[in-house]
């Protein structure tokens, strides 16, 4: 195992995570068949090719744009020996017609003795749109359950509710992520992409960088200027940041009188911001608030924000803290300037447009709303009356699991070790009296189900995706799925038939895309101009509301925003505490987040052999002598909710009162057995990036 977090290391080029060492001794054979498409993981979508030799090896590497480690080793995952290829109902292989029955009948049952809300849906950011389009309608129709969520809850969803109180809409960058290219200055908050996305990092090298992280990163390596906040405080940060611009004179004021309402509220919330109480609650010195804030003034300055600054109990605030600011520096519309949101799963964009949401149905609709619900049922071919009504997001829908909930369909998430309060989130799977998990490994969590049902990969399907510049992107198959092997699709559709479902199910990605256009029509995301031949040619950015127009590379440029009165939104946020303070009992604060090897629950990266990365506690080498830790010691981290352990990584690159983990494994080492599952009124996400520990040294 190595220790070395790559964050230790600085960052030197994209070029230098890949490509994979290839076996010298092995000789190329002829190309038998190749694939333009795009990486499995990350919403960055760099595109590939593929080539599959003929003794079925498949290699890829980047078109173009470039591609990191993880992209590089992608196919290895293709033929890995832990991959299912056989239905498994309580463990034992079976045949599709046994496990399909069995589902369908589990839902009957179910649903006869507790209602239809009874059974629940988890999906992912990773889906392509096809199948998120297809998810939402199955589950509203096929099961007739209002429960539906994913994982995107715990990813995009403080960035999307406060885009869509300020701007009317909600696409992470409003713009190509060419543009950076030209900004003069871009602040990254709570965002380390030359870790989680580092082609993205060639986008940036023209401008002057601020980066805003209590850890310093590889990215912050790259900085003009490291601000390092204590966690759970960007929100006051960014508020004392408009203090000083307003103090300073750096506001735009013809713009916020002409293109944007409620700055007075904000300037008054603003005047309580004094650099030195922010200096206080952030950590962050008085000079270097003056620094940052004159940086940015009357420049070209992108603000992107990602999950640093957002995966807290009041991630939307703090999210729209720094909206107000870039709104009143008048950034936003004007070129190469704004404020944008790192989106992080492969169809992180797309996977929160077309109904996988508790509240939305297709198009950024909403499930409440009468016309979307006439609209869509239409395309369904249902009466709107037969559409439930909103269900719950991914915390409280985990949380009604073995309860409300009896039966639960998971895809492509592994919840068992990526949601907050992982041991309480097991148990709660383990009440139920079916889950069902649709992968291609044996994730954590499939390994708690009832029934795994296979499915392809993405070098074996069809689809789009849709990434972090809102691009709709087509994935292509290069080669059929390995025998027994189905898609999610296909399992949707068996099971639709066989609870003698409402409306039409497909298998053929490009029929779905062309139905969620319709569907889509008229909604903020709107994809009804989109076809699979248009996509041949090029990509799009939404919305595309006709098959002659040409995308929406850049939103606001005349500088009117899809609000009722066609300004943006200044909302007044003030400062609260994260949910757990630092006490004499659990003195340091832990913070979560990323490394360049591993992917999320790391359900596929830690089945890639040429990846390496282990579980580690990031600690100042100070915090580590007071607690009688040496560096790779194994430490025993503690918070109210439960414990787990990690070799100690002492690094002066954290502040003293922080301690960091990833949260790419499970088990023993899996860093969210600690973390706390408080929710954000507004967007229900869990505070992942912020709660109290206590630290021992653990026996090995
Ligand atoms: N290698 C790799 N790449 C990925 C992924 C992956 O799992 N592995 N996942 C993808 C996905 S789904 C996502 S969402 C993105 C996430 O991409 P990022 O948001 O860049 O990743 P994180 O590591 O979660 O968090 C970024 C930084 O936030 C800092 N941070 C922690 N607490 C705070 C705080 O209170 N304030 C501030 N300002 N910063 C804080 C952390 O120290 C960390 O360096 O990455 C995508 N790319
Ligand atoms: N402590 C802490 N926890 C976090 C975070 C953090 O920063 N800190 N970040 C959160 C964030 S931003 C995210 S996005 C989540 C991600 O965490 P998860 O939701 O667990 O995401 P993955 O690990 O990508 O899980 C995807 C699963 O689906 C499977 N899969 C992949 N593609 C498909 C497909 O097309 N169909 C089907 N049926 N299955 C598929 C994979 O094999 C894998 O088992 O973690 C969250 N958890
Ligand atoms: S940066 Fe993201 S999309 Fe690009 S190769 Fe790496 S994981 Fe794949
Ligand atoms: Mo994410």
């Amino acid at each position: 195992m190595s220790r070395t977090p790559s964050s230790a290391r600085p960052f030197v080029s994209p070029d230098a995570n890949g490509p994979a060492p290839q076996d010298p001794s092995r000789t190329r054979l002829p190309v038998l068949r190749t694939a333009d498409t795009h990486c499995p993981y990350c919403a960055l979508q760099c595109g590939m090719r593929l080539e599959e030799d003929a003794d079925g090896t498949v290699t890829a590497a980047p078109r173009g744009g470039g591609m990191c480690k993880k992209g590089w080793t992608s196919p290895e995952l293709l033929d890995h020996p832990e991959r299912i290829t056989r239905p498994l109902l309580r463990g034992e292989p079976v045949s599709w017609e046994t496990a399909l029955d069995h589902v369908a009948d589990r839902v009957r049952r179910v649903q006869a003795e507790h209602g239809e809300d009874a059974v629940g849906v988890f999906g992912g950011g990773g889906l392509t749109n096809e199948k998120v389009y297809q998810l939402g309608k199955w589950t509203r129709l096929a099961l007739g359950t209002k429960h539906i969520d994913y994982n995107g809850r715990f990813c995009m969803s403080s960035a999307s509710a406060a885009l869509n109180r300020s701007f009317g809409i909600d696409r992470g960058l409003p713009f190509p992520a060419e543009d950076l290219k030209d900004a003069e200055v871009v602040v990254l908050v709570g965002a380390n992409p030359a870790e989680t996305m580092p082609p993205f990092m060639r986008f940036l090298t023209g401008a002057e960088l601020v980066v805003v992280d209590p850890r310093r990163t590889a990215t912050a390596e790259t900085a003009q200027l490291h601000l390092q906040p204590v966690p759970g405080t960007d929100l006051a940060l960014a508020n004392g940041l408009l203090h000083i611009a307003i103090e300073q004179g750096y506001l735009d004021h013809d713009y916020i009188g002409a293109h944007t309402t409620g700055f007075d509220e904000v300037r008054q919330t603003a005047a309580g911001y004094w650099p030195a109480f922010v200096e206080r609650i952030t950590g962050v010195s008085v000079p270097d608030l003056y620094a940052a804030a004159r940086l940015m003034a009357g420049k070209r300055t992108v603000l992107l924000t990602a999950r640093g600054s957002e995966q807290h109990a009041k991630g939307v605030d703090t999210v729209t803290a720094w909206i107000n600011l870039a709104l009143a520096l008048g950034l936003p519309g004007r070129p190469s300037s704004g404020y944008g949101c790192l989106t992080g799963q492969g169809n992180g964009q797309g996977g929160r447009e077309h109904g996988q949401k508790a509240d939305q149905l297709p198009g950024y609709r909403m499930i409440t709303d009468p016309a979307a619900r006439e609209h869509v049922a239409a395309v369904w071919g249902v009466d709107p009356g037969t559409l439930p009504g909103a269900g719950v997001s991914a915390v409280e829908l985990l949380r009604k699991c073995g309860d409300e909930v009896k039966m639960l369909f998971v895809l492509g998430s592994n919840p068992v070790v990526s949601a907050p309060r992982a041991a309480r989130v097991a148990d709660r799977l383990k009440d139920l009296d079916s889950l069902v998990s649709f992968d291609f490994v044996m994730s954590e969590t499939a390994r708690l189900a009832e029934v795994v049902l296979p499915v392809t990969q993405w070098a074996e399907e069809d689809g789009t995706m849709t990434n972090l510049e809102g691009r709709v992107i087509r994935r292509r198959t290069l080669r059929p799925a390995p025998d027994g092997v189905r898609s999610d699709l296909w399992i949707m559709k068996e099971l639709a038939a066989r609870l003698d479902a409402p409306g039409t199910y497909s298998t053929d990605p490009e029929a779905i895309f062309a139905e969620l256009g319709r569907a889509s029509a008229g909604g903020k995301a709107d994809y009804s101009g989109l076809s699979y031949a248009r996509l041949e040619e090029r990509s799009f950015q939404w919305p595309v509301p006709a098959a002659d127009h040409e995308g929406t590379p850049r939103m606001f440029t005349d500088l009117t925003f899809p609000t009722p009165d066609g300004r943006a939104r200044f909302i007044a946020v003030d400062h609260r505490h994260p949910a757990e303070r630092r006490d004499s009992v659990y003195p340091l604060y832990l913070t979560t987040g990323r490394i360049l090897t591993q992917y999320q629950s790391g359900a596929q990266t830690r089945r890639i052999g040429s990846l390496d990365g282990g579980q580690f506690l990031q600690i100042h080498p100070d915090t580590a002598v007071r607690h009688g830790i040496g560096d790779g010691d194994l430490v025993r981290v503690t918070s109210r909710r439960g414990s787990y352990t990690a070799p100690a990584l002492l690094s002066a690159d954290i502040r003293p009162d922080t301690v960091f983990s990833p949260f790419h494994f499970p088990g023993a080492e899996n860093a969210n057995a600690a973390v706390s599952d408080v929710l954000d009124p507004v967007s229900r996400m869990p505070e992942f990036k912020v709660c109290a520990v206590k630290i021992a040294p653990a026996p090995r």
